[in-house]
């Protein structure tokens, strides 16, 4: 955390803040008025070293650190905001990408010129319906022989036909979400590429803004920043850095709209005093000052993060979000402190008040920037389909359901047993009855159903015959007190994850069925058909259980002591038989969701006929969330 700048940093403050006054003060208003670039003072920025502070003095720059770019956009903005933008925009957005991801080539080529200030940079990302939602970029990169040929266009360009090299993302494999969007460099004068008109701003009238426009224009394949599928996640980092540059510009203008503010309360006498000194003003100026300082403080603070190349996404985004509302606050009471004559064209307050806006809207809207700021908190989403499903679907996911009506009870059980067999349990070993819950790899477990504590003795003998331990519903521990409260299994309790699961009376609340949702095989025996277990289950017995548990006893019972169980090994999950498919078959272990090679994942971008293997490793399941790795070949 930064607290206090460098010596070094206060004089580079003082070069930059007496070239402003000097060479862009004194025209502010006249470019405003004329929606002007300041082209001039543009190049002897260039000169100063400006438009490469960040970059190594090898290509061009002039080796500073992130806090004096932070400072030089501050100053430029505190007395112009669209000065503020033009070397924000060509630094972090047009220059960075290709310092961060350029080739060597790439650098000599383009950073150099872009470093030493011979050329301006611009940064293409923002599309007609690719605005917040980015990924949504149309402008097409078609391979074709060494060239990559460009079509589309790019809206609201910051430098736009001022700058002369442009880093542009455009969609290089159509239908693959973030993954299919490229980042190419482009330059100015290449055929088929074109400038929109500009556009007529509310306010940073100096910067210059038009749209680009992409004719068939062939980029070569050298020309390709990073790898292709890259270009998202460099326009992301990108933003990430570049939002640095905006909340130093809100600073600045800001700044600039509370220093006049403070030099008019000063001198405007009225009621016989300057009105700096009615409370009305003065505590505004304090309030001014105080909310300055609180998003200098981020704003230096995030810079100091990139410098470190430590995480600062979030921080960044904090900053920017902050500094452009607040700036938006002290704006307002600079203007209203100004009274009258704050509303007059000509008052620099009535320009700060203009250029200000903009600072929560561009390179990530402060809706958006929240958003980033919560992912950071919370995490990212679920998709949207996972959540709908979530709600619908069995808590235990997809299920064998397979109710055992065939037959005597007898005949039933003898079914049950054989499939669990089939399934590869081996009633031959056992466990501890009281190994903890959340390490057996089998249990058996008792439900409110199965009434008064004498049928316990039930529940023992079937745990010792099936190899389990013994388990409860909630209501057994916690109101009949049959078992001690860390044998219940529920969400609050305890998650059973081992393989069988045998309920016997319970119910299928849904706090007990979540912590059995990951049991490789789940029995119920009720005697209520209703039941809510009995949609979750793999292999059902509707009856009275002191009638099917003795027969199950029995069967199970091989005569002998159980031998003890060898470490146990996670058993596949069991899947409603199916077809098999012409390729290898996956399933989520999580929740049974079958990933279906044939139909892809329409809503993560995945294309119908994609195999298993060629899913992207960030790739999850669409039903529960669960992770690419925890899916079973089956
Ligand atoms: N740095 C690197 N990679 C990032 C990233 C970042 N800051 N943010 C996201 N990514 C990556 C993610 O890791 C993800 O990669 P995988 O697909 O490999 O998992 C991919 O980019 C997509 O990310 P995500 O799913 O989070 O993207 P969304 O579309 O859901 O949301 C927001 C992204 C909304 C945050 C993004 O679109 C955004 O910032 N929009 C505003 C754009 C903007 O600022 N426009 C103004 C431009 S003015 S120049």
């Amino acid at each position: 955390m930064c607290f206090q700048t460098t010596k070094e940093h206060e004089t580079l403050r003082m070069q930059v803040r007496a070239f402003a006054e000097k060479e862009i003060k004194p025209i502010a208003f006249m470019l405003d008025q004329e929606n002007a670039f300041p082209l001039e003072q543009v190049k002897m920025l260039g000169e100063m070293g400006l438009m490469g502070i960040t970059f190594p003095k090898e290509y061009g720059g002039a080796g500073l650190d992130y806090l004096s770019y932070a400072i030089a956009v501050e100053e430029l903005a505190r007395v112009d905001g669209g000065s503020g933008v033009i070397l924000s925009a060509h630094a972090s957005l047009g220059a960075w990408p290709i310092y961060a991801y350029g080739t060597e080539e790439q650098k000599e080529k383009y950073l150099v010129p872009l470093a030493d200030g011979s050329k301006i940079g611009a940064f293409g990302l923002t599309e007609t319906n690719a605005g917040s939602d980015a990924m949504g970029t149309e402008t097409t990169a078609d391979p074709d022989g060494d060239y990559y040929i460009l079509n589309g266009g790019k809206i609201f360009i910051t430098n736009a036909d001022y700058a002369d090299i442009y880093v542009v993302t455009a969609v290089t494999q159509p239908g693959m979400g973030s993954r299919g969007i490229s980042a190419f460099i482009l330059e100015k004068g290449w055929e088929g590429f074109t400038f929109g008109e500009h556009y007529d701003k509310l306010g940073i009238r100096s910067s210059s803004t038009a749209e680009l426009v992409f004719n068939n224009v062939k980029v070569p394949k050298e020309n390709l920043l990073g790898k292709e599928g890259e270009g998202f996640r460099i326009a992301m980092a990108t933003l990430d850095g570049g939002r640095i540059g905006i909340a130093a510009q809100a600073l600045g203008i800001a700044q600039g709209a509370f220093e006049e503010a403070l030099k008019y309360a000063k001198e405007r006498v009225q009621f016989g005093k300057p009105i700096a000194y009615n409370q009305a003003i003065s505590f505004k100026l304090a309030d001014m000052a105080t909310k300055l300082r609180a998003a200098r403080l981020m704003v230096y603070s995030s810079a100091e993060l990139k410098q470190k190349g430590q995480p600062h996404g979030m921080e960044a985004a904090m900053a920017k979000q902050y500094a452009s509302d607040l700036g938006l606050e002290i704006v307002n009471d600079a203007l209203q402190i100004h009274g009258g004559a704050g509303f007059m064209k000509g008052m620099a307050v009535e320009r700060f008040y203009r250029d200000a806006k903009i600072c929560t809207i561009y390179e990530g809207t402060n809706e958006i920037l929240r958003a980033v700021i919560s992912g950071y908190i919370i995490g990212r989403p679920p998709k949207e389909a996972a959540m709908k499903s979530k709600k619908s679907g069995p808590v235990t996911g997809v299920r064998k359901k397979m109710i055992l009506k065939d037959g005597t009870l007898k005949e039933r059980v003898a079914q049950l047993v054989a499939y669990l067999k089939a399934d590869g349990y081996d009633f031959t070993i056992g466990l501890d009855a009281e190994t903890p819950i959340a390490l057996a790899s089998r249990v058996v477990c008792a439900g409110k159903g199965i009434g008064p504590i004498e049928n316990m003795a039930l529940i023992k003998d079937l745990a010792y015959q099936a190899g389990a331990a013994i388990g409860c519903s909630r209501p057994v521990a916690e109101t009949q007190r049959y078992l001690p409260l860390n044998r219940y299994i529920g969400m609050s309790g305890q998650k059973f994850t081992g393989n069988l699961y045998i309920g016997v009376g319970v119910s299928g609340a849904g706090q007990h069925l979540k912590g059995i949702k990951t049991a490789s095989t789940i029995v119920a025996i009720n005697n209520s058909a209703n039941a809510q277990i009995f949609k979750n289950c793999d292999y059902g017995i509707v009856g009275d259980f002191t009638e099917v548990l003795p027969l199950l006893i029995e069967t199970l019972d091989n005569g002998e002591p159980k031998k003890e169980m060898p470490q146990p090994k996670k058993i596949k999950r069991a899947v409603p038989k199916k077809l098999p498919p012409s390729y290898k078959l996956y399933i989520c272990s999580g929740c049974a969701y079958e990933y279906v090679q044939d139909l892809g994942d329409p809503e993560a971008d995945i294309l119908a006929g994609t195999p298993f293997a060629m899913l992207p490793d960030e790739w999850i399941c669409p039903e529960c969330g669960d992770e690419k790795e925890n899916f079973i070949e089956v």
